[in-house]
């Protein structure tokens, strides 16, 4: 793909023809820039916190019948699909694709006028070795910080987690301080509706995994198909990753394959793996800009993806073949990270 090449300034209709077939890229009029959340005005932080808690006063558009929200709306969609979008070759296009839909929707029901942001944890894992005093969990101009702790917490599903030698976080109850205290989720943990708090459980045993010698790791690798399983992590790989790094670290609500989206830090999360996923494709382009591949389901018979593999996303959007979403900078995306 050529960039900074116009096509309206192109005079010769057979160059037109063959650029678009080699990109199959639309460009984009103008791009949302996402921010890392530190870098952002405490007005630009509110204004996201505001558009969040607009989508949690919309009501939900009917997915599913638990969800109340707009914001339920879309975790109800994760729920409902977690089978067929993790462990897979889908994973990361699946995500950039949800995580745009979201920023959309928070721009054109909200009036948001920013991009979506992203948390990248290494800048506070490199220095602390922890997420603990991450600017991320202001309780003001943030998310809010760890829930209440709860003697013997013993995970989401009150089992451990599943995970041997799963190390229980410092919290576990609801999140006592910052904008999101009042909001009543409806859908979770996991596939079952109740009404809860938001709830975290810190826990730093999984920090180191969020650092900049662990990114570094990930980026290095030869080909998507190492990439996306050294990013997405257990149980694909015997040790932890950015992507379930990340939610252990964090914990609780995060902790929950089917239903984190419910804590306002998973779009902030994933929205740093995407970018990790672009920083990694920008490293060579040429090869990197349509490299996709791995197994389409987790249990066979599974084919592998390709670029017409059509990503679902139930009510909330159309669907769209992976080729469609390979380019941030091209239509129906169009953000870039600064
Ligand atoms: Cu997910």
């Amino acid at each position: 793909m050529v960039r900074g090449f116009s096509i309206w300034t192109c005079t010769c209709a057979a160059q037109v023809v063959l650029l678009v077939q080699a990109s199959a890229s639309v460009f984009c009029a103008t791009l949302v820039k996402r921010q890392e959340w530190r870098d952002m005005t405490n007005n630009q932080k509110i204004q996201y916190i505001d558009a969040v808690k607009c989508l949690q006063s919309l009501p939900a558009k009917g997915l599913v019948e638990a969800a109340r929200t707009r914001f339920d709306d879309f975790q109800a969609a994760h729920i409902n699909l977690t089978d067929e979008i993790h462990l897979v070759g889908q994973f990361l296009p699946w995500h950039r694709r949800f995580l745009s839909v979201f920023e959309k929707t928070l721009r054109s029901e909200c009036g948001f006028i920013g991009g979506l942001p992203y948390w990248d944890w290494s800048r506070d894992v490199d220095v602390y070795n922890s997420i603990n005093k991450s600017p991320v969990f202001d309780s003001v101009y943030g998310f809010g910080g760890n829930g209440i702790y709860i003697p013997g917490y013993a995970g989401p599903f009150n089992n451990l987690s599943n995970l041997p030698g799963w190390v229980p976080g410092t919290g576990g109850g609801c999140v006592p301080m910052g904008p999101f205290t009042s909001y009543n989720l409806s859908l979770g943990p996991g596939t079952i509706p109740t009404n809860h708090c938001l709830t975290r459980a810190f826990d730093d045993e999984y920090a180191w995994a969020l650092s900049s010698t662990q990114v570094a790791n990930t980026t290095k690798q030869p080909s998507f198909e190492i990439f996306r399983i050294e990013l997405e992590g257990q149980p694909v790989t015997p040790t932890m990753k950015l992507h379930d790094g990340g939610h252990f670290a964090v914990g609780a609500e995060m902790l929950n394959t089917y239903s984190s989206p419910g804590d306002p830090v998973f779009y902030l999360h994933h929205a740093n793996l995407d970018r990790v996923w672009w920083t990694w494709q920008q490293l060579d382009l040429p090869t990197r800009l349509f490299d996709v591949s791995g197994r389409s389901t987790v249990d066979p018979p599974f084919v592998n993806i390709t670029l017409a593999f059509e990503l679902k996303m139930l009510n909330l959007a159309p669907l769209v073949p992976i080729r469609d979403i390979m380019d941030p900078r091209a239509e129906p995306l169009c953000y870039t990270y600064v």
